[in-house]
């Protein structure tokens, strides 16, 4: 899956093909709409799309496998480029919107060689294109030196994914965004790996502590698979298919129009998980491992990872023999590690910073400085046993979910029908798991999770962040329309939705495509 970004030059290289036809006047619009408020036609369009996530929830960031896929819903970006005039101290940067009442237009001086000023206390939707320009930025001036001039960029952007909907509508902008930097900037071959990097760190520039999952799905995937996105040794990403089975297996997503947002929920929510997660792994590490061990620095958003520890738990543990230790299979380790955190964390109540401080042998202050400076967070206790069990069973299940996809017959299921409930059962688990232990369902959520099971779905589970969002089921193709009828009827019914909301309320979705540019023929 790694490579350059396809170029594609016909929206039937992007899109499947039923959707070919629905997407072309929403292209056709963004290219008229840019040529009219531009004056001149646009040179390219940069696209990226939202993703679901089918397993692997909270743990990218503990950097854990997962398994995403794309969704045809997108970010399309009008580019056109000039030259920045010889002797300019800067270059500029026009950003709007196709919905210009709802997000305001923007403009930018940036300096030459200087960076790209983002204040993340304002939620500015101009910000996340903000931040795919600078990780962009950075990544050229380190291909081609100091002396580069970037372009000029006259920029209109498009998306479909419903903002604040749990579909990554954030990572599908700011990858896509991303990826127009680095075209009009002359690089007409943009390798998949670093334009992903590029667009993880740089959406941390935007105030949350995000792990991988998002910008892996929308940038790497392919038509017809889900992609297992693996954070070490280093990112990479394969696409899995699903076998065919009896009766067919389809994707639902519904929304539950719940809105989490990040920006101001994150010191209570997501960047609380993420401290919560780090210091288990600290924890776990001062406790579990000789007394000196360091946690590697890695690609966690706090520099250490629950991975981390893993590593180093069984290295140690395997003593001068590491061979031996290594001989344990992944599933194996996580066993393991799953019963020692049930031995070592054992305060259902969860642990105070001078607890945590005490065992880290550092001062509260010294606590707060390492591990939540940066996006601060506000929590009296940190439930790290909980937080360290959800990430432990959750990486567990990845695996077992694609052993199944890839090696059913190892699984003991002997027919189709065994192989889908086995697959539901596991996703199921990952729902009990998000509430109970990691606590980022909601009792919408909740609702919607038992409506679609008691309709036919082989399973149903909150997919993304969480808090609100969006749901994703596995459901057999002949009860999809059962599905979706019970949830409009017991759940959406009783809600105020606009006709847009209904529409997008819920969608049967296939696996589809990630990041292309697009020039036309
Ligand atoms: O929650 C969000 O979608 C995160 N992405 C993603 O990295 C992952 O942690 C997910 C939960 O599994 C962003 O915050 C951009």
């Amino acid at each position: 899956m790694s490579g350059p970004v396809p170029v594609a030059t016909s929206l039937a290289d992007i899109y499947p093909p039923a959707a070919v036809a629905a997407e072309t006047p929403r292209w056709n619009q963004l290219l008229a709409t840019f040529a009219r408020e531009f004056g001149h036609p646009a040179h390219f369009i940069s696209r990226s799309p939202g993703r679901v996530n089918i397993i692997g929830e909270h743990i990218d960031y503990s950097l854990y496998s997962v398994l995403p896929m794309a969704i045809t819903a997108d970010a399309i970006i009008a580019v056109a480029t000039t030259p920045v005039a010889a002797g300019a101290p800067s270059f500029r940067i026009h950003v709007r919107n196709v919905q210009g009442a709802k997000f305001a237009a923007g403009e930018f001086d940036i300096p030459i060689g200087g960076d790209v000023e983002i204040d993340s206390t304002k939620f500015e939707w101009t910000n996340y294109f903000k931040s795919g320009l600078r990780g962009a930025l950075s990544l050229l001036y380190a291909k081609k030196g100091a002396d580069f001039r970037p372009c000029n960029m006259e920029v209109l952007m498009d998306g479909n994914v419903p903002v604040g909907g749990g579909l990554s509508s954030s990572a599908a902008f700011v990858t896509a965004s991303a990826l127009a930097v680095m075209a009009a900037n002359g690089e007409s071959s943009v390798d998949k790996k670093e334009l992903t990097e590029l667009a993880i760190v740089s959406e941390r520039a935007v105030g949350v502590n995000s792990g991988g999952m998002d910008q892996s799905a929308s940038v790497f995937s392919e038509q017809g698979s889900a992609t297992f996105v693996s954070f070490t040794p280093a990112l990479s990403a394969r696409p899995v298919k699903f076998p065919p089975t009896r009766p067919e297996l389809c994707f639902i997503i519904a929304q539950s129009f719940i809105t989490s947002n990040k920006h101001v929920t994150g010191p209570i929510h997501y960047n609380l998980r993420v401290v919560e997660v780090s210091f288990a792994a600290a924890y776990l590490n001062a406790v579990l491992n000789p007394p000196g061990t360091e946690l590697p620095q890695d690609a966690g958003p706090l520099g250490i990872s629950l991975q981390g520890f893993h590593d180093a738990f069984f290295y140690h543990n395997g003593g001068s023999d590491y061979a031996a230790a290594r001989s344990l299979s992944k599933e194996e380790e996580l066993r393991k590690l799953i019963e020692v955190t049930k031995q070592t964390l054992t305060r259902e109540d969860g642990y105070t910073r001078e607890e945590i401080a005490a065992v880290l042998q550092m001062s509260v202050p010294e606590l707060e400085k390492r591990f939540t400076a940066v996006f601060p967070v506000r929590a009296d206790r940190f439930k790290l046993r909980q937080r360290a069990l959800h990430v432990f069973t959750e990486a567990l299940r990845v695996l077992e979910f694609l052993t199944l996809l890839e090696r059913p017959l190892h699984t003991g299921a002997t027919d189709t029908t065994q192989f889908n409930a086995a697959l539901g059962k596991l996703m199921n688990e990952t729902q009990d798991s998000c509430r109970d232990l990691f606590e980022c369902s909601c009792p919408e959520l909740d609702e919607i999770c038992r409506i679609s099971r008691a309709a036919g779905a082989y399973s149903s589970r909150l997919t993304g962040a969480g808090w609100g969002g969006c749901s994703v089921h596995l459901v057999p193709a002949d009860k999809a329309q059962a599905v979706k009828a019970a949830l409009e009827e017991q759940y959406y019914s009783k809600m105020k939705l606009t006709d847009e909301q209904k529409e997008q309320a819920v969608v049967v979705s296939q696996p589809a495509r990630g990041s292309a540019i697009y020039i036309a023929k």
